[in-house]
């Protein structure tokens, strides 16, 4: 326990040395030294195949990121996490996402109880539920059946089931309509609405906490909006409404019949749920036994993690990876690049599981950390943002490592489609690594004034990941490979990843203002002057508008 610092520790002051020595070392270099290095640096495991020789490391390197793995203890973390510890210190709660995809024969114990027959329980009720919307047998109100479904969430309850819906759309059933409201903003509802009858609605109020401000009125429109539709039946309510929460209570409240509630638990993280009860809608759109296939390939990869040596281990390889360019380079981001377009929610998606749970400014033991954690994720997919931002990235004056993330095979074969895709995703890591140089620009005939246009430099890193096809298990395999990578960077920076305070302070700000802008007296504000001013500026407009 009585470590140093992480930057007193021996490693890292290794890998600081190293840094300088290796700082300005090319790609091109690596690679003519080690002219077998693509075929070295590549990891499989978990079901994925990882390429990560574009990377400015040596075999040193990966030597010393793996000593500071050791150091750091990582290994002791991960089977802390696995075995249930309440690791998340702040909230004095276990991480067990992992449990949400062990076979049922597992144990894993938390505060006495086996959670796993728990979790299959919740599942089975779960693919019974979504077999009777499927097949037309649970009904609407009037007696029609269910052509729509609407997952009503925020935060990790809305950004999983979105991503997965949008990843998975290929095997979902197409005579179903699903959408998904997360804004508070009217426009979400109201744009999601407009063309649906209620009669065939179904909503999905999924909500951890069922107290979230957003969730809750758009719940609360919902309702309004089915009751106005279905003449004002209250009876109506059972048939179109269901919910996933941890709490029971105030989903009675609600008005939801709790035999109509999909329960989890609170060692499940928001951003970490959607291959819980959250993902009820994903569950609906794909099919019990696609949902499933989903969860083999999360605890395929949770496995590996779990039980691969670090060298091979490729969330803890990522990880590394990813630490060293933001906490030795200053790289402040992570571009992750999908090249398949049915994952486009996929870096939005990555945004919070990263950014939410590395975000922190403090060690677990409350200590200001006096290095960089959590770098910013950002992404769309290929080849789209190859025409936009892909310069900076080629160009620019800061250095972003990437993931490309390709596939083999297309889910709809089309022409040479698939052929061109996979030849820019390729394309890209070798113009970005190797770019071009003075010599090669003025042997293509160009005019001397243009020649330092025209160069790119390269030694721009990238991983690529390259599977076979976007299928459920292979969509549960990369999520939990994020997930543990984001596990590795935190044990490495001893920050809680699984909590999120920051979250809070703007959430109570809002409960204050709230009756600041709805109060029709003229309020007594004591906020600072710009806040004050934009107040009483929304209440004139508001009041201009009438
Ligand atoms: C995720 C966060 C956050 C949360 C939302 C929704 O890790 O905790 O994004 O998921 O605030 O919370 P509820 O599910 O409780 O409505």
């Amino acid at each position: 326990m009585n470590q140093p610092p992480l930057r007193r520790r021996a490693s890292w002051l290794a890998l600081e040395r190293h840094y300088e020595q290796i700082r300005g070392t090319h790609l091109r270099r690596l690679f003519a030294e080690d002219p077998r290095r693509g075929e070295r640096m590549v990891a499989e495991g978990g079901g994925l195949f990882l390429d990560y020789s574009k990377n400015r490391i040596t075999d040193e390197t990966l030597k010393l990121l793996l000593a500071l793995a050791n150091e750091c203890d990582l290994r002791g973390r991960i089977e802390a996490m696995f075995r249930g510890d309440k690791i998340n210190r702040t909230e004095n709660r276990a991480v067990l996402h992992v449990a949400l995809r062990t076979p049922r024969d597992a144990t894993i114990v938390v505060d006495g109880v086996n959670v796993v027959p728990e979790v299959h329980q919740v599942l089975d009720r779960m693919a019974d539920f979504a077999n009777r919307v499927r097949h037309g047998e649970w009904k609407g109100h009037t007696g029609r059946r269910i052509r729509n479904v609407i997952n009503v969430g925020i935060g990790g309850s809305d950004l999983g089931p979105v991503m997965a819906y949008e990843a998975l759309r290929h095997y979902s059933d197409r005579a179903m309509v699903f959408r998904f409201i997360s804004n508070v903003d009217g426009t979400d509802f109201v744009e999601a609405t407009r063309d649906l009858d209620p009669a065939e609605t179904l909503f999905i109020i999924s909500s951890k906490t069922f107290t979230t401000l957003e969730t809750m009125t758009n719940a609360h429109s919902a309702r309004e909006w089915l009751l106005k539709g279905l003449g004002g039946e209250e009876q109506a309510i059972a048939r179109h409404f269901v919910a996933v929460s941890t709490n029971p209570v105030e989903v009675a409240k609600f008005g939801i019949d709790t035999a109509n509630m999909f329960g989890f638990w609170d060692w499940v993280g928001g951003r970490y749920s959607m291959d819980s009860a959250i993902g009820l809608s994903t569950m609906i759109a794909i099919g019990p036994e696609n949902f499933r296939a989903m969860l083999g390939g999360f605890h395929a990869m949770d496995e590996h993690f779990r039980t691969a040596p670090f060298e091979r281990n490729l969330p803890v390889l990522m990880g590394l990876l990813a630490l060293w360019y933001n906490d030795f380079f200053g790289a402040q981001t992570v571009a992750v690049l999908p090249y398949d377009q049915y994952l486009k929610r996929f870096p939005a998606y990555l945004q919070q599981l990263t950014m939410e749970s590395n975000g922190k400014h403090v060690t677990v033991e409350g200590a200001e950390v006096d290095y960089a954690t959590g770098p910013i994720y950002w992404g769309e997919p290929g080849t789209n943002g190859q025409h936009s931002f892909y310069q900076l990235i080629h160009q620019g004056t800061r250095l972003i490592p990437i993931d490309f993330i390709a596939f083999a095979h297309s889910l709809n074969p089309l022409g040479r489609h698939q052929d061109l895709l996979v030849a820019n995703v390729i394309a890209q890591s070798e113009a970005l690594a190797f770019g071009k140089t003075p010599e090669q620009v003025r042997a293509e005939g160009t005019p001397e004034w243009l020649v330092p246009h025209r160069v790119c430099d390269g030694n721009r890193p990238s991983n690529t990941l390259f599977l076979e096809r976007l299928t459920p298990a292979a969509l549960g395999q990369l999520v939990a490979l994020y997930e543990h990578s984001v596990f590795t960077q935190g044990a490495i920076w001893q920050i809680d990843s699984f909590d999120q305070w920051g979250v809070e302070l703007g959430k109570m700000l809002a409960q204050k203002i709230i009756p600041e802008l709805e109060n029709p007296a003229e309020p007594v504000l004591q906020h600072d002057s710009s806040t004050n001013e934009l107040i009483r500026r929304y209440r004139r407009m508001k009041a201009a508008l009438g």
